[in-house]
C-alpha cells in the first residue's frame, strides 16, 4: 500500500514537473509585442526599452519584447483596434484617438485644461487617473500607466503664427480626435483629422500647412525639414498610454500581470523624464535646424477662441468629470 501511494506521489511529482516544465518553455517562447508610431529615437522608444528591460528582468526572461517603432504595425486608432483583437500586446499611444473607443478620456483632451507639467502628472497619478485607467477594461483594452507626450505646440510652413487670426484658413493636421479638431475650428483654422504615420509626407507634399505636436515628437521626426515656424501656443496636454491587449493580459496570472503594471511604470517615469529633457533642450535644437520660433505668446487669445470647445464638450459629456479634474489639478 504504502509502496503504491509511494509510486503514485512519484508519478503526480514527474507530472508536475513535466507540466512546470512545459509551461516554463512555453513562457519563454512569450514574445510580447510593443508598437508605437514614434522613431527609434524618441521620448517613447524610451518608455519602451524601460518596459522591456523591466518585464524581462522580473520575468527572468520567461517574457521577451519587440518593439515595433514608426507606426510600422499602423497608426494609433489601428494599433488600439489591435490590442482589441489581439494582434499587438502593449502600445504605447497618445490619447488622440482614444476618445473614440473610451469617450471618458476625451476630457483629458481639452485645451488648456491643464497648467503645468507637474499639475498634469499630479492628476493622472491620483485616484482620477486610476479609475480612468480602470475604465479601459469596460472597451476591450487594459489601462497599464499614464505616460506622457507632452504640451502641443503649433508649426506650419507658411508664416509666423502669434494669434488666433494668424492660423485663419491654415488647414492643420490634428490627430482623429473630436475636441481636438473643433478647438482648431474655433481658432479659425482647417483642421484636417489625420493618422501620424501619414502626416510627414502630408506636410512634405503640402496636402497640410501645418500640425500641432509636443517638442518631443517635432524633434524625434525631424519636423524642421518640412516646417519653418513653431509657435510655442502650449494649447493643450497630450497625456500618453500605455495599453495592453486583454487577450494577453487575462490568461495571465497575478503575478504575471502585476510584472506587466511594473514595466508599465517604469515605462512612463523613463518617458517622463525624457520629455521633461526635450522640454529643456528641444527648442534650442530645433533653432539650430533652421526653425523660426515664437516663445512669447499670449495665449489669452487663444484660450477665449477655444472656449466653445468646452461647451461643445459639456453639452455632451456633462460637467462631472472636468469639475473632477479641476478639483483634484487645484488640490495638486
Ligand atoms: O503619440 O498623432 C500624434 O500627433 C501623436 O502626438 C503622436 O502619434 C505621438
Amino acid at each position: 500500500m504504502s509502496k503504491h501511494v509511494t509510486r503514485q506521489a512519484l508519478v503526480t511529482t514527474i507530472g508536475a514537473i513535466a507540466t512546470t516544465g512545459i509551461a516554463l518553455q512555453a513562457h519563454a517562447a512569450m514574445e510580447v509585442s510593443l508598437g508605437h508610431t514614434l522613431s527609434s529615437t524618441s521620448h517613447y522608444s524610451v518608455g519602451a526599452d524601460a518596459f522591456k528591460e523591466t518585464l524581462e528582468r522580473l520575468s527572468d526572461g520567461a517574457f521577451t519584447v519587440t518593439e515595433h517603432t514608426s507606426g510600422s504595425l499602423g497608426g494609433e486608432r489601428e494599433m488600439i483596434e489591435g490590442l482589441q483583437i489581439g494582434t499587438v500586446d502593449v502600445v504605447i499611444t497618445s490619447t488622440g484617438p482614444l476618445g473614440n473607443f473610451v469617450p471618458e478620456t476625451y476630457v483629458l483632451d481639452l485645451p488648456f485644461l491643464f497648467e503645468s507639467y507637474d499639475q498634469a502628472r499630479c492628476v493622472l497619478d491620483s485616484e482620477l487617473g486610476d479609475e480612468l485607467l480602470e475604465k479601459m477594461g469596460e472597451h476591450d483594452l487594459t489601462g497599464l500607466a499614464w505616460s506622457e507626450n507632452g504640451f502641443r505646440h503649433l508649426t506650419n510652413s507658411r508664416r509666423e503664427v502669434a494669434t488666433p487670426e494668424d492660423t485663419d484658413g491654415l488647414r492643420v493636421r490634428t490627430m482623429e480626435n473630436a475636441v481636438h479638431q473643433e478647438a482648431f475650428r474655433q481658432m479659425g483654422a482647417r483642421p484636417t483629422p489625420m493618422a501620424f504615420p501619414e502626416l510627414f509626407t502630408a506636410l512634405q507634399q503640402g496636402t497640410v500647412d501645418g500640425q500641432e505636436n509636443p517638442i518631443t515628437v517635432i524633434v524625434a521626426t525631424n519636423f524642421w525639414e518640412v516646417q519653418d515656424y513653431l509657435s510655442l501656443t502650449g494649447h493643450v496636454y497630450s497625456p500618453a498610454i500605455v495599453l495592453g491587449s486583454p487577450i494577453l493580459l487575462d490568461g495571465l496570472s497575478d503575478e504575471e500581470r502585476d510584472w506587466f503594471a511594473q514595466a508599465a511604470a517604469a515605462s512612463a517615469e523613463a518617458t517622463r523624464e525624457e520629455v521633461s529633457r526635450l522640454e529643456r533642450e528641444g527648442v534650442a535644437l530645433l533653432e539650430e535646424n533652421g526653425m523660426t520660433v515664437k516663445t512669447d505668446i499670449d495665449i489669452a487669445p487663444f484660450q477665449q477662441a477655444v472656449e466653445p470647445a468646452y461647451e461643445i464638450f459639456t453639452s455632451q459629456y456633462g460637467t462631472e468629470m472636468l469639475e473632477r479634474i479641476r478639483e483634484t489639478a487645484g488640490s495638486c
